[in-house]
């Protein structure tokens, strides 16, 4: 065994360990069966989060409904906790909470298609009734093609089979087309045009020209390039699972992602950026004639655009829930820590909560919210109402299981007058929350709540507000939410980033709210009711299930009143 470590090592040494496919990192397989233990290490495994028993998870991919049944299919690598050859790996769930693990539904087979993989894609419901799956495959050449795959037998609610498409693969580079087949990837739900003809984009990349190609088609087995993508971004780099999806103006319900452009609709375009691993979105407006979307507001292909999450969130998808009415986001959080750290650890990769998705009523951005469902499992209530939290002092929530909970609190500031002046050259959140962090003492605020915190508080991640004057113009204040994994663990090999986004609520009027669903190693918030949402994923070295507790702080110069706060002891669902 020592000898066969030291060649591995060597070979590493000679040959490098670590190389990219689709940016995701993998590493060499000897290496991978000598550091993979026999059974997963179960610290920081999650009680109510979406994960397989083991191996490398990434992408969402194809969540739908099918006959009253909730589907995920995953990126899922069968032989290890890190990145390989991958198949669609497949559960279901009445309720999106609880989740019973099948049989992968699509595995590499086909050498024109997917013998080296079958990777992202999506669901479409055809005709309201009859689910197909497009998926890009890495064919025999490790070319990235576009592949179809339909259920086996349409009466099994649980649909366990699925049939590749004899004419797969259905869409491939070719030197006509000018398409480069190791950017080529991740099609989205399809819609039906008023032509009857089906739609649906693929990411790409041209040079540095982020794309999202779109294709149409009668029968949903022919597809033809439109010359035109729906939508490009200059020097933005590959655009990772494109998912285009209408919304309504007014309400929180969702649309169907074939529903005809009208007056009350907007559309949103979400693009995945490879380069900085951000999912972005824009609200814009699509022409269903000509088959082209511009954005209102913000623009995605800067890389500074409206983010669905401004901490670790990626390659989302969302599906549309036709019995509840709402449109449901699905995204991968993968992991803070090295390489070999998850190989050793035995799995690697999260979803998020999945959460409803509307428009805003500002029209600017999206709101989300973790799914109902979620709190079948809370338990143990506390509240606390109309309690002033004095500058520099915290209070402890005790009594509920710190580790594994949900929190929702809701602050109303006193003495404005001591906000600090805002920097108009304060642009980047991120960089301001590691300027303002969680114990530095300032003016209004910071005040939050200190999650996974250890005894002594050596550890902690902190999410909270600091609220900002604009200017010298009365009554105009810029409020930004961080949530800071700097002393999140002890351990130096995490990522310690202070994750930060500015959130568009008046707190003259309005009160500063704040969810954070707890779950071992990650630390998933809303602010202001889902206008900014932050997920952290963090490895607390003391904080560890009883040894986690709970606070509300205030660090700024003036009191702030919570004036509501609950928080449950999470149940675990029943996953996989
Ligand atoms: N992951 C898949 C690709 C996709 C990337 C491969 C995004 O299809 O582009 O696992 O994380």
């Amino acid at each position: 065994m020592i000898m066969k470590t030291c060649l591995v090592f060597l070979s590493i040494l000679i040959h490098g360990v670590l190389h990219l496919q689709a940016s995701h990192v993998t590493i060499n397989q000897d290496l991978q069966s000598i550091l993979q233990p026999s059974s997963p290490n179960p610290t920081y495994r999650t009680a109510y989060h979406f994960q397989p028993p083991k191996n490398w998870m990434n992408d969402p991919n194809g969540p739908m409904i099918y006959k009253g049944i909730y589907h995920l299919f995953y990126q899922y690598n069968p032989d290890g906790p890190s990145f390989g050859k991958i198949v669609w790996a497949h559960s279901t769930s009445k309720d999106l909470v609880n989740w019973t693990p099948h049989p992968p539904a699509l595995s590499p087979s086909q050498p024109s298609t997917d013998s080296g993989s079958c990777w992202s894609g999506s669901a479409t419901i055809i005709s309201g009734q009859t689910p197909a799956i497009l998926y890009t495959g890495l064919n025999q050449q490790q070319q990235q093609v576009q592949a179809l795959a339909v259920p086996k037998n349409l009466s099994d609610p649980h649909l366990l089979e699925w049939i590749k498409s004899s004419h797969n693969p259905l869409m491939a580079p070719t030197s006509q087309n000018q398409i480069n087949g190791s950017s080529f990837r991740d099609p989205s739900t399809a819609w039906l045009g008023h032509d009857l003809k089906w739609r649906m984009v693929v990411g790409s990349k041209r040079n540095r020209r982020g794309l999202a190609i779109l294709y149409k088609s009668k029968d949903f087995i022919h597809w033809t390039k439109s010359q035109h993508p729906l939508h490009s971004g200059k020097d933005s780099g590959m655009w990772e699972c494109p998912d285009f999806y209408p919304v309504k103006i007014d309400g929180k319900d969702g649309l169907d992602t074939s529903t005809p452009v009208g007056t009350g609709i907007r559309h949103v375009l979400k693009i995945s950026l490879d380069e900085t691993r951000h999912d972005l979105y824009s609200i814009g407006r699509y022409n269903a004639r000509k088959d082209s979307y511009a954005p209102e507001h913000e623009i995605v292909d800067n890389g500074r655009g409206l983010r669905y999450d401004y901490g670790k969130f990626y390659a989302s998808k969302t599906f549309y829930d036709s019995v509840k009415r709402r449109r449901i986001l699905w995204g991968w959080i993968n992991e803070s820590l090295p390489i070999v750290d998850y190989v050793k650890q035995g799995w690697s990769g999260l979803q998020a909560i999945p959460r409803s998705v509307w428009l805003d009523k500002s029209g600017k951005q999206l709101v989300q919210w973790p799914i109902h469902e979620i709190e079948m499992l809370r338990t143990n209530k506390i509240s606390m109402t109309n309690k002033v939290l004095k500058e520099g002092s915290k209070i402890k929530i005790s009594k509920i299981t710190a580790a594994q909970a949900d929190i929702e609190v809701s602050f109303e500031v006193m003495g404005l007058e001591k906000a600090e002046k805002f920097d108009p050259k304060w642009r980047d959140a991120e960089l301001l929350c590691n300027r303002k962090q969680s114990w530095t003492r300032g003016g209004l605020g910071p005040f939050g709540i200190m999650a996974l915190a250890s005894m002594n508080l050596e550890e902690f991640t902190a999410v909270y507000f600091t609220i900002f004057k604009f200017g010298e113009e009365h009554g105009k204040y810029v409020v930004l939410m961080c949530s800071d994994q700097t002393k999140s663990s002890l351990n130096v090999r995490t990522d310690k980033t202070n994750y930060g986004a500015f959130l568009d609520v008046n707190p003259v009027h309005d009160q500063l709210s704040l969810r954070s669903l707890i779950d071992h190693s990650i630390v998933e918030s809303f602010g202001g009711g889902g206008k900014v949402c932050i997920t952290s994923r963090v490895y607390p070295s003391l904080a560890i299930k009883e040894a986690a507790h709970l606070y509300v702080f205030n660090n700024g110069a003036s009191p702030v009143r919570i004036s509501k706060m609950k928080a449950w002891s999470m149940k675990k669902g029943v996953i996989n």
